[in-house]
């Protein structure tokens, strides 16, 4: 055991009790948690209960939820610190974290104690949690996905820390002008931000421009512009374990020294005011999904995350020499046995040049032995092949901005070429298909590569998607490290994603399985037997009707449109693309208009389509197809010849929250990409997990849904994978107009202005689109998507049969759980074993060893 030197060890037991009974909550819980309350409510905010709004009220709480962490936070520090563990740094240019409020009571389990605690005061517990704004800071799925990472790693007594940017400005918040997408600044912070604790004596210094000067093999990099990286750590707690791990965002700040020839020159004022520049680095979100943009402040962000939090992860390193005090660790050669850099896609991977920079300017190394670590410490996950979506960042930006990175890339691809050259003799074809450097009229650094080269691991996130990966776009690499290649498929945490959203429906299944679920999710499958008990089915259906109730509520008060409960819940929420084919889907809905029309008496299913998602500012035809879905939207529900059979609504401003509460009400779930283009899909899992049924290719983790529910038990349709290269040699789309009467009629409405009333050529580009390029194959799917909806429907009108299906794929939905993929990542990538064990909570055992933990 070590001590602190210097004092007895009842100096720090008497240390340890008085810091553990803050937040501690000894003894009666719902007594402290309203003394804390209050105390918070007085002190911290300085108001009381007659001029207190609930945004105080949720200031209040979410404070001494807080405290209640803390205790638990220093001693998950302590314990990494004594046990020396291995430290797993997840570097992301996103976290899409929502609210944080819910998602904590609930892993502390003290939901409870809260709820009467509030009630006490005459408040009620969820409209206070409603209080809480996002925490948008990502775009859609590789965001979330990292967000999900962080519960499940902290669940799983992983010493884990995200590592992102604190943006000032999250996703943009998404609002309807006469069917158009505008777009308004998310100004996430305006209210202050509860859970977050500013660490400035963390702060860290990171360069940008300058000139390198090589004296004797000695290298400098001189003049540069310095930007100060300031951690602000969020606490991530994990599901009744108290762990409380950290997720430490990076806010750029000039330094005092910032443009000092200016205050020199007498311009104080411009001085001042231009330390904008600097502090515009972590000013806003790029909002684009699935697209590269090659501006400068985006290339400047990436670094400067990158390099604030390698600075920080040696930082912690020297100082994690256990058991002594003031003694810092000296040698690197522990290093990758210590510390693991995952890379979430290629928007980090400057840490490999910069680690290498760190490693031989700074700390002194060899080129080899700062290869030998950077290579065992950086691991790479892909999450897209979508052409346009891969980074190739121009080498005269990277020159002007980061000169000694490119210096390093340049040498990293040096060495790189000698050895593609010594595999593959006299190929030099696939040696300019592997440069690093790809050589063009600009030149431009491919990231993929050079992530690819500096990683011990590279994985795909579903089975097909790595699979597509080794003989696709990194075949030759694939050729060249086969052993490096793996696949890690997705997952989503069952926290947020049932127990948090959908409470009925946990409680149904921890009245049937105890809750072991929660952190078991494979042991769904033990409610397979329910299948055949009409009176847990039942029960299932009421949970889904009241969440669907609930959601009709929402889009009657927020819309004013009235939806049908009793009609099919036909959702699409993900980011707007072409790629997704959102398109598909206002094409079903048109025909499904046409047949009403066209025959106003036949039996009809009733059904109310939602699809919700923004599209990137700069994305005209993702804009265009919202506000085509509105417009189909204002005719089809205002024709009263349809009355409620059919209704279309736009789920303004999709995001985590919004998600929340339309997950749980869906009936089905639409999963509709182009096969080999969406690369793994999460959403899919998530309405999975909450009894929606799957209407879906054979893309992405579709196919292992498939795979763990049975192809009976999920609607596919649509090309395959093997087939699309096929189809799209000489494709010819209009071919499906000249033969598919339904296509036909819509297509031929679209062109006629019939949708667009007030501007008769709108969709005139959306048509020829579709007509002569399509290149998501739209056309040629659309047979297979109508049919295959017309077995949903069919599926529909037998409901002791649908929710039989419900009940089998909420069974077959515990791979999916972010848990599994962690364990996989912590064995198969990291060498780290979960840790499963709970640790003593603040009030089991006092704080006994409070030496210099870094934290
Ligand atoms: C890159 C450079 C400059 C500006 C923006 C970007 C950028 C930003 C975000 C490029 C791509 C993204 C997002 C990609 C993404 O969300 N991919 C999704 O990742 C999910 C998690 O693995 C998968 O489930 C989805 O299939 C995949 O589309």
């Amino acid at each position: 055991m070590s001590t602190l030197a210097g004092s007895t060890s009842d100096d720090l037991r008497r240390k340890a009790i008085s810091i553990s009974g803050i937040g501690a909550h000894e003894g009666n819980e719902e007594e402290s948690i309203k003394k804390q309350f209050n105390r918070h409510l007085h002190y911290t905010l300085v108001k009381d209960r007659s001029n207190a709004s609930n945004k105080d009220f949720f200031h209040a709480l979410a404070l001494t939820v807080r405290d209640y962490l803390s205790g638990r936070w220093l001693r998950t520090y302590q314990h990494y610190y004594r046990e020396d563990v291995k430290r797993i740094c997840y570097l992301s240019l996103e976290f899409y974290i929502g609210r944080t409020l819910k998602n904590t009571i609930i892993n502390l389990g003290i939901q409870e104690v809260c709820e009467a605690a509030m009630k006490s005061f005459g408040l009620k517990l969820d409209e206070l949690e409603d209080m809480e704004e996002d925490a948008g800071l990502g775009n859609g799925g590789l965001g979330r996905l990292a967000a999900c990472f962080l519960d499940s790693m902290a669940t799983l007594g992983l010493a884990a820390y995200g590592y992102g940017i604190r943006y000032d400005y999250g996703i943009f918040a998404q609002t309807m002008k006469n069917g158009w997408q505008v777009e308004e600044p998310d100004l996430w912070l305006k209210d202050g931000n509860p859970w977050e604790i500013v660490r400035h004596e963390y702060t860290q210094r990171v360069h940008f421009f300058g000139r390198v000067v090589n004296t004797d093999g000695r290298i400098e990099w001189k003049d540069t512009q310095v930007v100060l990286a300031v951690p602000y750590d969020t606490p991530v707690a994990g599901y009744k374990n108290n762990v409380v791990n950290v997720v430490r965002l990076w806010s750029a700040r000039a330094p005092d020294s910032f443009n000092l020839q200016f205050f020199n020159d007498g311009d104080y004022v411009k001085a001042v005011c231009d330390r904008n520049i600097a502090e515009n680095i972590s000013r806003v979100l790029y909002p684009n999904d699935n697209m590269f943009e090659g501006k400068t402040l985006r290339l400047k962000q990436e670094y400067f995350l990158v390099s604030a939090s390698l600075q920080d992860a040696i930082r912690r390193y020297k100082a994690s020499q256990p058991g002594v005090v003031d003694i810092t660790r000296t040698s690197f050669e522990e290093f990758p046995d210590k510390l693991a850099f995952q890379l979430n896609d290629t928007h980090p991977a400057l840490a490999i040049p910069e680690l290498m920079r760190l490693l031989m300017d700074v700390e002194g190394m060899s080129w080899e032995q700062a290869w030998n670590i950077t290579f065992r410490t950086c691991a790479y996950t892909n999450h897209t092949i979508l052409p346009e979506a891969l980074e190739r960042w121009p080498t005269q930006l990277l020159d002007n901005l980061l000169p000694r990175i490119l210096e390093i890339i340049y040498y990293i691809n040096h060495l790189f070429l000698i050895e593609v050259r010594r595999h593959f003799p006299g190929d030099e074809d696939r040696v300019r298909r592997m440069s690093i450097v790809e050589e063009s009229e600009n030149n431009q650094i491919n990231m993929a590569h050079l992530a690819i080269v500096g990683s011990h691991a590279v994985n795909g996130v579903a089975r097909i998607h790595s699979d597509l990966l080794k003989t696709t776009v990194f075949r030759d690499f694939y050729e060249m490290f086969p052993g490096r290649f793996q696949n890690k498929t997705n997952g989503i945490t069952p926290r947020r994603w049932l127990l948090v959203c959908n409470p009925d429906l946990a409680s149904l299944i921890t009245e049937r399985l105890g809750d072991g679920w929660v952190n078991h999710l494979g042991e769904l499958r033990q409610l397979e037997p329910y299948a055949e008990d009409e009176n847990f089915l039942q029960r299932l259906m009421e949970i889904k009707e009241n969440n669907k109730l609930h959601l009709a509520e929402y889009i009657q008060t927020k819309y004013g449109v009235n939806v049908n409960v009793h009609s099919i819940f036909d959702v699409q929420v993900k980011r707007i693309h072409e790629y997704k084919r959102q398109l598909l889907n206002c094409l079903h809905a048109i025909v499904l208009y046409n047949r009403i029309k066209n025959n106003p008496n036949a039996p009809f299913t009733p059904r109310t389509i939602m699809i919700g998602g923004k599209a990137a500012p700069g994305y005209h035809t993702a804009k265009k197809i919202i506000k085509l879905f509105n417009n189909l939207a204002r005719r089809i529900n205002n024709d009263v010849d349809v009355g409620s059979k059919l209704k279309l609504v736009f789920l303004e401003n999709y995001r985590v929250t919004l998600a929340e509460k339309i997950i749980p009400a869906a009936d089905l779930s639409e999963q509709i990409s182009t096969a080999g283009t969406e690369a793994s899909g999460t959403g899919n899992m998530k309405f999975m997990l909450n009894g929606a049924l799957t209407i879906g290719t054979l893309d992405g983790a579709n196919i292992e849904m498939a795979e763990e529910a049975g192809e009976e038990n999920i609607f596919i349709f649509g090309l395959k994978v093997h087939e699309i290269n096929g189809v799209r040699r000489n494709y010819n789309p209009s071919r499906f107009y000249d033969e598919l009467p339904e296509l036909r009629e819509a297509i031929d409405q679209l062109r006629a202005g019939f949708w667009s009333p007030d501007q008769s050529d709108l969709f005139m580009d959306l048509v020829d689109n579709l007509m002569h390029h399509d290149h998501y194959l739209v056309m040629a799917d659309f047979k297979a998507y109508i049919d295959c909806q017309a077995r949903v429907e069919a599926a529909y009108q037998d409901p002791l049969k649908w929710s039989r299906t419900c009940l089998l794929n909420i069974a077959a939905s515990g791979k999916f759980s972010a848990d599994r993929t962690i364990e996989e990542y912590a064995r198969e990538i990291w060498d780290v074993k979960p840790n499963y064990h709970v640790i003593p909570a603040p009030s089991e055992r006092p704080l006994a060893e409070s030496i210099g933990v870094d934290m």
